[in-house]
Order: structure tokens, then C-alpha cells, then sequence
């Protein structure tokens, strides 16, 4: 029997390589996307099948957490044997200015799936994956943070995470449902969205390198954070709901860096060596050396400078995650490293950054033929 997945998020970073996954899997994949005035596919588009032919196993649907009778009628329509609810704003600086809306779609929005689930008599049949966060940990009480370290989230978009944890476990404890929390440390990759800090910094570092771009401006650069591959954090989800019993898990790598560390190994993959100095706000980075071809930037010049207003209203300053719960009972090893990492996200911003230099140099016809 083809097992059915639904992924809310399905158009995000996890949401994009959950559905490769499943696809290979022999899944049947729903994903519900919303409705934007521009295309917002992007991420999905390679595994998108046209619809007319049979035996199409990736679909896409209208929708939104913040709509219930959508919600319920996609998944009566749908019948999944598995949901992932990877939906959400998922911008923590973002929730700060959006802390109503943010809590509507990320904390209530587990409730309506949940609900969905429910009304429509399906907590025997359909199992139900929670994306929760290492932000839930917020002040950290605990140095590694595991499945039993307290919470204190410090923003709109963790405390909405909070309510979508216990929402989780309590409809699990009430009414004998499947569900699980996976509570995901940072994970990036080539397909992270802009703003974040890890592609913020690759997409930014490509640019200055190639000349299109002079400075990048940051915030907390002391900021610590365990930052593994999305890749290979959806095959955790994915395994979440294989087991016998369902179960809560932190998954992390157990190795921790900084914010300043991250955009040292993102120059250094382009010959750039830099120097930080000063402090606080007055920080900079300095171009002490470059080597090979890649990079045009000079010695002496300043790349890196602090903007004050990245900084949050309450920062989340050190997280480091325990993942030995995974490991032993999922058999899980993260697969990537951090340099690893940064090098396949750093070629990948080089290689859209160099096609952004030849469009500038020799305009969009040449650019055309040489593509
Ligand atoms: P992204 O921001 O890349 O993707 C979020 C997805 O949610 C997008 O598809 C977005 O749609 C969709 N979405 C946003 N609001 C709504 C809404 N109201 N209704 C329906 N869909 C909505 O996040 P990631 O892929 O990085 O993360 C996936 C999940 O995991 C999120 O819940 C995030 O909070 C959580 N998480 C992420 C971690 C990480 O390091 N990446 C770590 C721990 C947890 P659109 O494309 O239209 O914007
Ligand atoms: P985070 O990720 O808040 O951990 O949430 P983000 O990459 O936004 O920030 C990480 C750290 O870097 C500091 N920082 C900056 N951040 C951004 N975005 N932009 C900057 O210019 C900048 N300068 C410094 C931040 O202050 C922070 O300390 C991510 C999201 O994916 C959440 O959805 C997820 O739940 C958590 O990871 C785990």
C-alpha cells in the first residue's frame, strides 16, 4: 500500500527536501502551499508533476494554518497516513513585529491540525509531526540542552512554538494519538531563505567577492548556535514517525560555533582571511589576505560591520543541543559538518553570484547565450 504523506510548509527548506525524501520513499506527497501573487514554488519545482497524468504523487494544495475549514477539508480529502507540520513564520526577529499573527500560525495552527485530525476520526490512522525548536530553550537553564532541559522561550515565535509543543503531547496523552515533537536545533542549507544568518552570510560573502556587493552588515555576531544540515534533519523527522511509540527527541549535531566563526569559514572558502576588531557595535571584519582567484577584494578592506538594529529585543545567545536520545534509540548520526556545510553553501551563493556578474557586465542577452 503507497503511504500518504501531507506537509504544511511544504514550499520552505524542510519542507522541499522532506518531499524529496518521501518521494523516493515510494510516498504519495500533499503539500499545501498559499496562495502569493508571485510564483512561490521555487523550491519544489523539480519535483512538481503534471496533475493530467496518472499515478501523479506529488500534489499541491491551496491553504493555510490560519484557516480551519481549509485545514479540515484538505485532510479529509487527503486521508494521510502521516503529517508533517513544518508550516509556520519561522522568522524569530520577524515574530518581534508580528507577534499576533505568528502566534495565530504557529501556535494555533498546530491546534487546527490537531483538531482536524480529530473531528474527522482519524487519531488511530494518521500520525503527526510537530516542528518544534531549539528556541524553545531560549535563557538556557542547561548546557547541553536535552528532551528533559526546561524551556524559557524569549520571543513571540517560541512562546507560539511552547503552545505547539504541549498542544502536541497533550492530544497525544488524551486521546492516544501518534503525535511527536522533534525538537530541531538550526539547520541550513543552499535552499535556507535570505534572511536567515547562515545564507544571509554565503549569499552576502559570494557577492562582495565577485564585487557586486561592498559590505555586510550584522548583528549579534557572538551569538552561538549548533547548526547542522536540513538534509539530513528531515530524515529525522521522517524516522520520528516510524517507531513503535511516539516519542518527543532533541536532534542537534553536539558541536557549537559563532555567528563571527560562521563568516570566517564562509571567506575562507573564497581565499579571504579576515581580522575582527573593535567591539560591540564598532566591530568590523578586515580583508588581511586573499588568496587564489576568486575573491577581487583587497587586502585592507573592511567587509563586515555591525548594524544594531539586527539586533533582537531578547537574544537567545548560546544554544548547544544533546542528541544522544536520537542516536541511541533512531540510530541517528548527523552526516555533515559544519565546514562541509558552509562549502556546499558558499559554492552554491558563488555559482548564482557569478550569473548575477555577467548579467551586470554584459547584460541580459549575453547572459542568455552563455547560460
Ligand atoms: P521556512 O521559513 O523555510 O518555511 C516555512 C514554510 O511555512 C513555508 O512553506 C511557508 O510558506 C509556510 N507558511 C508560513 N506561514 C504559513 C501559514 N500561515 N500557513 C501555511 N503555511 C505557512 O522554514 P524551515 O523550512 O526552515 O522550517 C520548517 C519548520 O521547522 C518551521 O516550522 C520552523 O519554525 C521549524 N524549525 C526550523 C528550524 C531551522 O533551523 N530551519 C529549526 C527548528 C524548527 P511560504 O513559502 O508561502 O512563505
Ligand atoms: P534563529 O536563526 O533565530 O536561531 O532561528 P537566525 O539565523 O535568524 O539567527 C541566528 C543567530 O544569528 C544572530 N544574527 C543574525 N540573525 C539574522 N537573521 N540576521 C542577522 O543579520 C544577524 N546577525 C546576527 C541572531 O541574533 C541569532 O542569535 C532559526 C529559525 O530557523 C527558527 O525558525 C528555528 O526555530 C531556529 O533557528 C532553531
Amino acid at each position: 500500500m503507497t503511504k500518504i504523506a501531507l506537509i504544511t510548509g511544504v514550499t520552505g527548506q524542510d519542507g522541499a527536501y522532506l518531499a524529496e525524501l518521501l518521494l523516493s520513499k515510494g510516498y504519495e506527497v500533499h503539500g499545501i502551499k498559499r496562495r502569493s501573487s508571485l510564483f512561490n514554488t521555487d523550491r519544489v519545482d523539480h519535483l512538481y508533476q503534471d496533475p493530467h497524468v496518472d499515478n501523479a504523487r506529488f500534489k499541491l494544495h491551496y491553504g493555510d494554518l490560519t484557516d480551519s475549514t481549509n485545514l479540515i477539508r484538505i485532510v479529509q480529502e487527503v486521508q494521510p497516513d502521516e503529517i508533517y507540520n513544518l508550516g509556520a513564520m519561522s522568522h524569530v526577529a520577524v515574530s518581534f513585529e508580528q507577534p499576533e499573527y505568528t502566534a495565530d500560525a504557529d501556535g494555533l495552527g498546530t491546534l487546527r491540525l490537531l483538531e482536524a485530525i480529530r473531528i474527522l476520526g482519524l487519531q488511530k490512522k494518521t500520525r503527526f509531526y510537530q516542528a518544534s525548536t531549539s528556541e524553545l530553550y531560549g535563557l538556557v537553564q542547561e548546557i547541553p540542552q536535552k528532551e528533559t532541559t526546561p524551556f524559557y522561550p524569549r520571543s513571540p515565535y517560541a512562546v507560539a512554538k511552547l503552545y505547539a509543543y504541549w498542544i502536541t503531547v497533550n492530544y497525544r496523552e488524551a486521546y492516544g494519538m501518534y503525535a511527536c515533537n522533534g525538537v530541531l536545533f538550526n539547520h541550513e542549507s543552499p535552499l535556507r531563505g535570505e534572511t536567515f544568518v547562515t545564507r544571509k552570510i554565503t549569499r552576502a560573502i559570494a557577492r562582495i567577492a565577485l564585487g557586486l556587493q561592498d559590505c555586510l552588515y550584522l548583528g549579534n555576531l557572538s551569538a552561538l548556535r549548533d547548526w547542522g544540515h536540513a538534509r539530513d534533519y528531515v530524515e529525522m523527522q521522517w524516522l520520528m514517525l516510524q517507531q513503535e511509540v511516539a516519542e518527543d527527541f532533541v536532534i542537534a549535531t553536539g558541536v557549537q560555533y559563532s555567528v563571527r566563526q560562521f563568516v570566517e569559514f564562509a571567506a575562507a572558502e573564497l581565499g579571504i582571511t579576515l581580522a575582527f576588531s573593535g567591539e560591540g557595535d564598532q566591530e568590523i571584519a578586515t580583508v588581511v589576505k586573499v588568496a587564489g582567484n576568486r575573491a577581487k577584494c583587497k587586502p585592507g578592506e573592511v567587509i563586515v560591520r555591525v548594524d544594531p538594529r539586527y539586533y533582537r529585543p531578547t537574544e537567545v545567545e548560546t544554544l548547544l543541543g544533546d542528541p544522544t536520545k536520537a542516536k541511541d534509540k533512531l540510530g541517528w548520526v548527523p552526516k555533515t559538518t559544519l565546514p562541509e556545510l558552509v562549502k556546499e553553501m558558499v559554492e552554491a551563493d558563488y555559482t548564482s553570484a557569478k550569473r548575477d556578474s555577467l548579467v551586470k557586465l554584459a547584460g541580459f542577452q549575453a547572459y542568455d547565450h552563455h547560460e
